[in-house]
């Protein structure tokens, strides 16, 4: 059932690529219960904090309603029939004018699959450009390269069951315990259940996934190819290669063995202890059942691609593939990182795993589409489309589902690209965002909850996200919008859907093109002739889906040892270590790292809503080893200046013996809309692997200084103020209101007279002196009793009381509970 009689209707998880079942159910004040699908074998029941927290981010708070044409600082409502007929224009008048490569799509693992598909085939199909490319870009490129040079196709072999059946599980730049938390607490629960399974974690800091480790390998930055390289000599020198499988059904390992044994000294590149390289190596090698769960300290790199194939040429050179417990897994970052990759929307790709330079595979889809025009060569990829905005090659662009003015790197470069560029169109849900603000069109769709279509995660499954609220003002399915556009140049038979369904069906029928007999590794042969009604019901599903599954199946791939190349063996590639592209230096002598926090997701868009999940980490913080601390005279909790070669970054300084000296790490999640100048990407080069074009986020050159503000401050208040003249804030969402974090070169006093300045006017007035550079202001409205605004300014806040402050404000205080300190009770007249 995926609606019982008693309202709670099955949809999925809005966030990272675990896919969790989720169970919603709207209430009468219309808000939306939330709780686990204990029937979903992804989850079975289980949600992480931003899970749980779902209910409160669907508030309409900040949402964009109407599409919103903006000119000069103007903004002006137009309707969706005068809104895509500009589109269509803009976009039909670019290709007349400048050819078909001067339009581009900047698309999103975000999208559903359905919405994903329609601009794929929009562009590439009708268009004639294969200029679309997606933030899995800077997100999942370099797996897709590794598993595409190894296994011919891009296929993640394993399951989520095969974490409960290791007994050896290793952990390479991911922080499973924050990015995928469900599975990692799978993973803790197997660990329980079974004293023989150990964990291994590989990442330069100590995360909260050593938690669960039995091995920590706090490796030099980029070096994961010397290790895997280490390890797979160490597989031969001790006689634990999987010989007969290597013989069978692989090609390409004499050379991968040769380069790897080239490898200078293992232990100086990873910065690793002897003993330390030797723990890990007789693990891998001693257990059979193996699983190596890899993220973005392997993606995010100038050596991504090959970091990856390093560690896949261990898993075939001893057989640790396509059987229960064992296996490369490459983890999805967003709901549907891998249903992009389905629908083939990189630029580099077709789509149904098929390619873009396979003369076989165009015309199979330029058939099936009806599209003489398909594109034949790869479009831009991420940094190089936005490189060519700049460069005035592209003059038209549609940006769905992400907000690339914060999360790529080099944001001034990108602010510059969006500015040059002529046509800028944005859909998103939320009105306010960096990249919105650089729109020439902006276009409201549906968010979660709003939203219907399917998305598939990390172990392959499909799993449907329903539509359970009503879409606010004129929002819009994104694949409606795309296909208005595409009938408004022309395409009307192409796009005629009527429903999601519809597209989806057509999507399926488009994987079983002369794949019958599983000739490609990603076919929906059994929902090829799904019918309304199935898809309206339809359970996850994982690929290949050959009949459709009304039971859970937990498939894993190349257990046959037939792999998806010409002569169906899998191949070794011969890989070596590179260093990062840039190393410090005296200019920029530390190593900035950056990533996630627990309960944020990406540019805070939605989770910014939730006060649930403000409170875990209100600020955005940068954690220094106390002894560079000390080098760099930074006090704890205080604010620092972090610059590259690039641009500069605000953030308050944590202190943690988890980082390495000379190493800092910030969370990725801060940026204009959420704090003053605190947006990592204006720090980060753009260098991207030569073969994936996925950008190297975590290895920065900078350097820090403290910032010496002279005063502190909380401003809380009910609506969202705009604090420009402060050098330093964060916006915290609390209960009913928002709250400020303050820091200044100011003297208190001083202080305390500029946040005057953004008291609302006409009300009560509470203030509040102690004589000893320490403030109270409290502001109510006439006659009410709620507190509207609330700032507190000090030289130095006490431990816990900024969180007593947010409380007593949260409390909307009666006048009798007023703070003893209140000396004065006065009516502001403004
Ligand atoms: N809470 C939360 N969860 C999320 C997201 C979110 O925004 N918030 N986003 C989702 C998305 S889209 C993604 S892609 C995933 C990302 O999930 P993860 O990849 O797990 O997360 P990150 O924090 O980006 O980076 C993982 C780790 O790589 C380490 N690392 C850095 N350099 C190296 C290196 O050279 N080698 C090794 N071995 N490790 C290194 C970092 O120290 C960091 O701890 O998370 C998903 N889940
Ligand atoms: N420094 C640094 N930078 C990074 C990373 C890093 O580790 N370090 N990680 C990178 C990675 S892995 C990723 S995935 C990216 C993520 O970066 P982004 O994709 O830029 O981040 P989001 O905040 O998820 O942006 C999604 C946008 O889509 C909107 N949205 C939500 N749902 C829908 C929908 O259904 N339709 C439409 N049209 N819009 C919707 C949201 O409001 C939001 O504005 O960041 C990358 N940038
Ligand atoms: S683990 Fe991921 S999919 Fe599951 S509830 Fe948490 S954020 Fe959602
Ligand atoms: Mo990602």
């Amino acid at each position: 059932m995926t609606q019982g009689n008693d309202g709670w209707v099955k949809t999925t998880c809005a966030y990272c690529g675990v896919g969790c079942g989720v169970e919603a159910r709207p209430t009468l004040s219309g808000e939306l219960e939330i709780r686990g699908d204990q029937s979903h074998p992804s989850n079975y029941g289980k949600l992480c904090t931003k899970g749980i927290a779902l209910g409160e981010t669907v508030i309409q708070d900040g949402r964009l309603l109407y599409p919103t044409l903006k000119a000069a600082g103007s903004e002006k409502k137009i309707d969706w029939t005068a809104a895509t007929s500009m589109v269509a224009t803009k976009f039909a008048e670019t290709i007349k004018e400048h050819g078909p490569d001067s339009v581009a799509f900047y698309v999103s693992g975000q999208l559903l699959t359905e919405d994903y598909y329609v601009a794929n085939k929009l562009i590439k199909g009708f268009m004639g450009t294969a200029n679309i490319d997606s933030n899995s870009r800077l997100c999942m490129a370099s797996s897709v390269v590794g598993h595409k040079r190894a296994f011919g196709t891009d296929t993640v072999p394993v399951c989520y069951e095969d974490l409960e059946q290791a007994e050896l599980v290793v952990l390479v730049g991911s922080n499973l315990a924050w990015c995928h938390p469900v599975l990692f607490q799978r993973l803790r629960i197997a660990k329980q259940n079974n004293d023989n399974l150990k964990v291994v974690v590989i990442d330069p800091r100590k995360t909260e996934s050593n938690e669960i480790a039995d091995l920590h390998l706090g490796i030099e930055s980029g070096s994961d190819v010397a290790l895997f390289n280490g390890l797979l000599s160490y597989l031969d020198d001790h006689d634990c290669l999987g010989e007969g499988f290597i013989e069978q059904h692989t090609n390409g390992f004499v050379e991968a063995l040769l380069l790897a044994k080239q490898e200078q000294s293992v232990a100086k590149t990873t910065g690793l202890q002897e003993e330390e390289l030797d723990a890990f190596y007789r693990l891998f090698a001693t257990n059979s059942k193996v699983v190596t769960v890899y993220s973005q300290g392997v993606n995010q790199s100038t050596s991504g691609a090959d970091k990856v194939n390093s560690i896949l040429n261990c898993h075939l050179a001893t057989g640790k593939i396509g059987k229960p417990g064992c296996g490369p897994f490459s983890v999805t970052g967003q709901p549907n990182a891998m249903g992009g990759r389905e629908v083939g929307a990189l630029a580099n790709m077709l789509c149904g795993h098929m390619e873009l330079d396979n003369p076989g595979d165009h015309h199979r889809v330029s058939e099936f589409w009806g599209a003489p025009d398909l594109a034949s060569k790869p479009g831009l990829k991420a940094v190089d489309m936005f490189d060519a905005m700049a460069d005035g090659k592209i003059k038209a662009v549609w940006i769905m589902a992400t907000n690339p003015a914060v999360s790529l790197p080099n944001s001034n470069k990108v602010k510059a690209a969006l500015e040059a560029c002529p046509f800028v169109v944005v859909s998103d849900c939320i009105a306010q965002t960096e990249t919105t603000a650089l729109a020439d069109l902006v276009l409201p769709v549906q968010g979660w909850s709003e939203k219907s279509g399917t998305v598939t995660n990390s172990e392959r499954r499909i799993s449907r996200q329903r539509r359970i609220l009503p879409s606010p003002g004129l929002a819009k399915p994104d694949w409606w919008v795309i296909s208005q556009v595409a009938q408004k140049m022309g395409f009307a038979e192409a796009f005629d859907y009527l429903h999601e369904g519809e597209i989806f069906r057509e999507y399926a029928q488009l994987t079983t093109l002369d794949n019958e007999n599983g000739e490609r590794d990603f076919s929906l042969i059994g929902l090829s002739r799904l019918d309304d009604q199935g898809y309206s019901v339809l359970k996850p599903q994982q690929w290949p889906v050959i009949e459709q599954q009304d039971k859970v199946v937990n498939k894993r791939f190349f257990a046959d040892g037939h792999f998806y190349t010409q002569d169906g063996r899998a191949c070794f590639i011969p890989v070596n270590h590179r260093a990062p592209q840039s190393a410090t230096n005296g200019d920029y002598p530390l190593l900035l790292n950056s990533g996630r926090v627990r309960d944020h997701w990406h540019t805070m868009t939605r989770t910014g809503l939730a006060a649930q999940l403000g409170e875990h980490m209100p600020e955005p913080y940068v954690l220094v080893h106390p002894e560079t601390a000390q080098r760099y005279k930074l006090q704890e909790k205080s604010i620092a200046k972090l610059s590259s070669a690039h641009g500069h970054c605000l953030a308050k300084v944590m202190l943690s013996t988890d980082q390495k000296v000379g190493e800092l790490f910030v969370p990725i999640h801060w940026n204009g809309l959420t704090a003053k100048n605190s947006k990592p990407c204006n720090l980060i080069a753009p260098y991207i692997d030569s073969v994936s074009g996925q950008p190297e986020f975590k290895h920065t050159p900078v350097k820090i200084e403290a910032c010496d503000y002279k005063s502190q401050a909380l401003f809380t208040t009910r609506t969202p103020i705009a604090l420009d003249d402060v050098e330093y804030w964060a916006r915290q969402k609390i209960q009913d209101g928002y709250a400020y974090h303050i820091q200044s070169t100011l003297e208190p006093r001083a202080l305390e007279q500029t946040l005057m300045s953004y008291i609302e006017s006409e009300g009560r007035l509470i203030q509040y002196d102690d004589g000893e550079q320490s403030f109270v202001t409290q502001f109510m409205l006439t006659n009410a009793l709620r507190l509207e605004q609330l700032v507190v300014v000090k030289s130095q806040f006490p431990l816990g009381e900024v969180e007593r402050y947010i409380t007593q404000f949260n409390q909307s205080l009666q006048d009798e509970e007023l703070p003893p300190f209140c000396i004065q009770d006065q009516e502001m007249v403004v």
